[in-house]
């Protein structure tokens, strides 16, 4: 799948690009029952919210589960990257992001790029983050916030949080989130399950608390550069990959494939 001009330009200006509706209802009925298998596991690699024992982001799901091994591969995920990048890209992360109903917590204002530099080493801001909802999402169950062009400003001034969010997370300075809303509207990441999200490194973004009766899980790949690959693997493996072999895209279809063990 491919990219139209005119995508490519609403990525290029806003740094974010919403795909309604890329993954149909039959694929997303496989990707919840996949997200049913993983968070009942117990895996150091399900990181609980703090006040409950609800699994907030589950972590290294290509490697854990069939169906995200084909997900994290699929080409309308895949190809849309190499055509942005142009670059071979390996699995840098995948995950899944539950913002539970009334309990669902924050994730901050930040850019992806300052952790990534700052935690793994990642040379340049040239990874993309590629979203699928595996709720529909409104205004209310928490979608992502992004602040339209604040990819332009580049790496920002951030500040180490590790209260917060699942695991320690750079966030933007309040001063600098200011200046970019001086500069670029709010978008809201709203959209029917099956809705696919592709950002850059420095596009802003946040997400608020899910105080609706309303469960919101996103689906989260990161796919980055072979040749921009990590200089200082630190961080567990589930956080950040260490396999470099570049993805190459399955069949379109492949979701509803039948299931076989991961390789
Ligand atoms: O799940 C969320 O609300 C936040 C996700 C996010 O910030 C990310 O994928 O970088």
């Amino acid at each position: 799948m491919r990219l139209t001009p005119a995508q490519l330009r609403q990525f290029n200006e806003d740094g974010v690009l919403i795909l309604p509706n890329l993954f149909s209802d039959a694929e997303v009925e496989v990707l919840r029952a996949a997200m049913n298998r993983v968070l009942t596991q117990d895996n150091p690699a399900n990181i609980r919210e703090k006040k409950s024992e609800v699994v907030r982001t589950a972590m290294g799901l290509h490697v854990r589960d069939e169906v995200f091994a084909r997900l994290s591969r699929h080409p309308r995920f895949v190809e849309p990257a190499r055509q942005i990048t142009g670059q071979n890209l390996y699995i840098q992360q995948s995950k899944i992001n539950v913002k539970e109903a009334f309990t669902g917590e924050v994730w901050q204002w930040h850019q992806d790029f300052p952790t990534h530099h700052r935690d793994d080493g990642v040379p340049r801001p040239e990874a993309l983050n590629l979203h699928v909802l595996l709720d529909d999402v409104n205004e209310f169950n928490g979608p992502l916030y992004f602040i339209r062009g604040s990819h332009r400003f580049g790496p920002a001034a951030s500040i180490y949080d590790t209260t917060t969010t699942s695991h320690p997370l750079w966030v933007i300075d309040p001063g600098v989130v200011r200046q970019m809303t001086d500069k670029g509207d709010l978008i809201s990441a709203k959209g029917k399950a099956g809705t696919a999200l592709i950002f850059g490194e420095c596009v802003a973004h946040c997400s608020p608390p899910n105080l609706s009766p309303w469960t919101r899980a996103i689906f989260s790949l990161i796919l980055n550069p072979v040749a921009n690959r990590f200089t200082n693997p630190k961080r567990p493996e589930y956080i950040h990959h260490r396999d470099l072999t570049p993805v190459t895209p399955l069949h379109d279809g492949c979701l509803l494939d039948e299931l076989e063990p991961v390789a």
